[in-house]
């Protein structure tokens, strides 16, 4: 039996049924008794129990617990290897010149500090003046302008030059406090009249703070030089005593 054939038995089955559940039954098998017939058999018993069925699938991740408390301290890790050998030194002679050394700068500080700031008036040193890289110094001995350079070179420094405005104002503030009229500077034309130079030799090139009128090298002979308190300068000559302001390089060696 093709599958066709199958399908027209089944469908005339289905007919046959139908037509039994609505009373005509009696009728229809007569009519049509020449046709084969299938109708289903009766309901099997029920199968036997399945087994049982696999594991379900795992489920969904769950949200992130809150933190826990901070471990302890770990323990102390080993010793560390020893390190090499220091290079031989001669430490105890030069500790004992350090400690020397340290005793001269506490003693240089102090009197440096002393110089500075506790020469009372009216004795030779008026305190100093400071800047970055200069110590002044005002000297209060009368002296000619030749004794007084030499007093300044004497000490390593040379008498002032002022070589611009901001010098020459504080160098004016310094003698006026000090209650003096004038002091000679380091400015001449001993070389060469008319040529002023600073005592360093260097020329007078873009600063100079003549008064009015001068140099005027009255009755010929004035070859050195002097400030007033006001900061003016005036050409005098060398040979009359006046007190004088020395400069130190901090750096000079
Ligand atoms: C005059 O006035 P006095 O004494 O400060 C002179 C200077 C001389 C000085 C010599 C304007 O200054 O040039 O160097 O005498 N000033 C005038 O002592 O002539
Ligand atoms: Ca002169
Ligand atoms: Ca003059």
């Amino acid at each position: 039996m093709n599958s066709g054939l199958v399908l027209l038995v089944f469908q005339i089955g289905l007919l046959f049924l139908s037509l039994i559940r609505s009373g005509e039954s009696q009728h229809i098998a007569d009519e049509s008794c020449s046709v084969q017939i299938l109708v289903p058999g009766l309901k099997g018993e029920p199968g036997e129990k399945g087994e049982k069925g696999e594991p379900g699938r795992l489920g969904k991740v769950g949200p992130v617990g809150q933190p826990g408390n901070k471990g302890d301290t770990g323990d102390l890790g080993p010793k560390g290897e020893n390190g090499d050998p220091g290079l031989p030194c001669e430490c105890g002679p030069l500790r004992k010149v350090i400690g020397e050394m340290d005793i001269l700068v506490t003693q240089l500080t102090n009197e440096l500090n002393f110089i500075k700031n506790a020469l009372p008036s009216p004795a030779a040193v008026a305190g100093v003046r400071e800047v970055e890289n200069k110590i002044y110094l005002l000297v209060k001995e009368e002296k000619r302008y030749t004794d007084a350079h030499e007093y300044c070179r004497d000490r390593g420094g040379l008498l002032i030059m002022p070589k611009d405005e901001a010098t020459n104002s504080l160098i004016a503030s310094y003698i006026s406090e000090a209650g003096l009229s004038r002091v000679f500077i380091g400015v001449n034309d001993l070389e060469e009249e008319g040529q002023f130079v600073f005592t360093d030799g260097s020329p007078l090139q873009t600063f100079n703070k003549w008064r009015t009128g001068e140099p005027n090298n009255a009755y010929d002979e004035e070859d050195c030089a002097e400030m007033v308190s006001s900061g003016g300068w005036n050409d005098v000559t060398c040979h009359i005593t006046m007190y004088f302001v020395c400069e130190f390089d901090k750096d000079a060696p």
